[in-house]
């Protein structure tokens, strides 16, 4: 069952891929288990959507969380590092349980 409390990750990948696995490593030890991920050796198709949803970018991994695209594993990691990776993983409350924008009690 997936934790609707937590951001959707995607991952655009491929298999023999140290920034991928470097990526994913990052990912595991905050603690994400659950990510989709499309990995371009497999399946070639998704090249060209990785391509056109991210503003032409060629290189892998491709990492989006939630609404926002990171970039690549580098990216990711000066994220970690500016403090901002965490407060993205953890995006608490689904939609359906947010106050309406200025009705905070
Ligand atoms: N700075 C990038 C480097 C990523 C990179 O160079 N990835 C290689 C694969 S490990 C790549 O996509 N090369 C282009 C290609 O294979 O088409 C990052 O941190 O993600």
């Amino acid at each position: 069952m997936s934790d609707q409390t937590k951001p959707h990750i995607l991952l655009y990948t491929m298999g023999h891929c140290p920034y991928c696995a470097r990526a994913k490593a990052l990912l595991r030890k905050k603690g994400v288990v659950d990510w989709d991920e499309y990995d371009l050796e497999t399946a070639p198709e998704k090249r060209a959507e990785m391509i056109a949803k991210f503003g032409g970018v060629r290189t892998v991994p491709q990492i989006f969380i939630g609404d926002t695209h990171i970039g690549g594993s580098d990216n990711l990691y000066a994220l970690d590092a500016a403090g901002g990776l965490g407060r993205l993983l953890e995006i608490a409350e689904p939609a359906s349980r947010q106050s309406p924008s200025g009705s905070r009690a």
